[in-house]
């Protein structure tokens, strides 16, 4: 089997989150081959900065693998990313490549009758969730009402992002967990996103006056390269502490997994470069005993964490999943995945024209 041509379609998606207004640009491809069987994938930014930018990487890579064998996916991976080593490693180069990877993988799963979760590794069908589309900041009353929305959704586990509190009030800070609880009861998991915006002693201080609301996780509590610092909020805080999105290669992990810096060990897989990507991370963590869990495109990376023995839990953030049809099915915080061969996701050719920008 060989690559025939890479198709590259840029959209741009209005997101709203909480107050937030964005503009999300998500390039797909289609990589076709010669015997007519086309893998599908994508990959995104969080604004439309550079995004022009990252369409042409996605391009200049795919010209790397037509004429190759798309089953060969680490050959190709290294021939994407190899010959762009002095601009990268890790960047738009592994956000890029990711949209690749995905297609890849589609093809090999379309190629054997697989779904991906089977092909990895097939340790489960299914894998738990969580919502994280809340943006503290909002007033409490308005953070009880989105979270009671999504619990009514199906969910049964929700992420706040506490934006404007990288300073404010512990007092502040307390009320608002608190008033979610008040709203979703214990019975739902709840984690709490610091996006790297604490100091090491305000996390540990933080963290004890949330002790009493049970979070499932507080995740990135300080900055990514203080390991020492979060591996000292680790030892002084029972509730576990979740981070890695923010590394672009699996053995940047090891750090982390080696001081006992992470409880849960988030994988990025965009950053990562993909479905390949994971799997080494994943690997990495389970030889801790880390479970691990994804960051963002649930419609793809639900099936990575289905298919190992680590896989803890899934982001739900349904901002790329309004291009396709076959996504997860949610029942009770599960997603559901399907025997399609491949990640079982085909696209919604009218969407991708609307919101099409090239
Ligand atoms: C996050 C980071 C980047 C984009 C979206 C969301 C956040 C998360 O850290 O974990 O959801
Ligand atoms: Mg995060």
């Amino acid at each position: 089997m060989k690559i025939t041509r890479v198709e590259v379609v840029t959209t741009v998606i209005p997101q709203v989150i909480g107050r937030y207004k964005s503009q999300m640009p998500v390039v797909v491809v289609r990589v076709r081959t010669d015997i007519g069987i086309d893998g599908i994938g994508h990959t995104f930014t969080v604004t439309t900065d550079f995004q022009r930018s990252l369409t042409a990487m996605v391009r200049e890579l795919g010209e790397q693998v037509v004429g190759e064998d798309p089953r060969r996916i680490e050959h190709l991976f290294e021939k994407m990313v190899y010959p762009a080593n002095f601009v990268g490693p890790g960047g738009l180069l592994n956000i890029a490549a990711t949209a690749i990877d995905i297609a890849l993988w589609d093809i090999v799963g379309k190629d054997s009758g697989q779904p991906l979760w089977r092909l990895l590794g097939g340790f489960s069908d299914h894998a738990r969730t969580y919502q994280s589309s809340i943006a503290v900041g909002s007033r409490p009353d308005v953070l009880q009402r989105q979270a009671a929305d999504l619990v009514a959704q199906g969910h049964r586990a929700i992420k706040i992002r506490p934006y404007a509190e990288r300073d404010a009030r512990i007092e502040q800070v307390v009320a608002r967990v608190r008033a979610i609880r008040e709203a979703i009861g214990y019975d739902i998991d709840l984690m709490y996103d610091v996006n790297q915006t604490w100091t090491p002693s305000r996390a540990i201080r933080v963290g004890r006056a949330l002790e009493e609301f049970e979070l499932f996780w507080l995740e990135d509590p300080t900055a990514m390269h203080d390991i020492e610092g979060q591996a000292a909020i680790a030892q002084a805080l029972d509730v576990p502490i979740c981070s890695g999105e923010y590394h672009y290669n699996p053995v940047s992990l090891l750090p982390l997994l080696k001081a006992r810096a992470v409880d849960y060990l988030m994988v990025d897989m965009c950053r990562m470069g993909g479905i390949t990507q994971f799997r080494k991370a994943a690997a990495l963590a389970e030889s801790f005993a880390v479970p691990v869990a994804s960051h963002l495109m649930p419609e793809v990376f639900a099936h990575c964490i289905a298919a190992v023995p680590n896989g803890l839990i899934a982001e739900w953030m349904d901002w790329s999943t309004i291009l396709f049809d076959g996504l997860p099915i949610l029942t009770d915080g599960v997603l559901h995945l399907s025997e399609r061969p491949g990640h079982g996701l085909t696209l919604l050719e009218d969407v991708v024209q609307k919101y099409r920008v090239d």
